[in-house]
């Protein structure tokens, strides 16, 4: 599969500790070993058409920069999935952009189609592919990763995370930043014209 980034973002960096949070999210499945504890906490929701980053003390973010080895816990949901946005911290969904934000955030990404708005085309999405899904790919692709153990490594999540418009609680993944590089958030579920542009460049740079 070929993904296009088509955007860049500025990169900002991350400053202070994120709290651990505690609630429904935290613990493991029963059998499996604890999990360590995160030493950061990012929050992730997919609209149409990208996404909307925000640290663990609820800051927005456009790119993280994050230690080798650091322990990361990822938080992602669609943010039309109301019951899971509800179990959020409440730092985090005080902060959550509203409606317009991200339709303006859209007029800025994403080009207008050809036959119609994006207003019309943001309709239709909603209606026919109202799901999205993220993942955590190389910036760069996967071919600069061979070199530096392979894809995987350490548990990084390479695979896409579903994210649901009616999901009922947030989806969470927990993993060690094992491989120094530039990642980015991609959807890999379908979801309209503007699937395309559903990317995240640089959200996560291990160092
Ligand atoms: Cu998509």
């Amino acid at each position: 599969m070929t993904i296009a980034f088509t955007r860049r973002t500025l990169l900002a960096t991350a400053t202070g500790a994120i709290a651990v949070l505690a609630g429904c999210l935290s613990g493991g499945l029963p059998g499996q070993p604890p999990r360590p504890t995160p030493d950061r906490s990012l929050f992730v929701g997919a609209f149409h058409w990208g996404y909307t980053m925000l640290a663990g003390d609820g800051t927005p973010r456009t790119s993280v920069t994050v230690s080798e080895g650091d322990v990361i816990r990822l938080v992602a949901f669609n943010m039309e999935a109301e019951t899971a946005t509800g179990r959020l911290p409440r730092t985090v969904r005080a902060n959550l952009p509203d409606h317009e934000r991200l339709e303006a955030a859209n007029d800025a990404d994403v080009p207008a189609p050809a036959d119609g708005t994006l207003e019309e085309a943001r309709t239709v999405a909603n209606q026919r592919y109202p799901d999205h899904s993220v993942a955590l790919v190389p910036s760069g692709g996967y071919g600069g990763m061979m070199g530096r153990g392979g894809m995987g490594r350490g548990g990084m999540p390479f695979h896409p995370l579903f994210l649901g418009h009616d999901a009922s609680t947030p989806v969470e993944v927990t993993f060690d930043a094992a491989v120094p590089d530039e990642y980015s958030l991609s959807c890999m579920t379908y979801c309209g014209y503007g699937h395309p542009y559903m990317d995240l460049d640089d959200a996560l740079v291990v160092r």
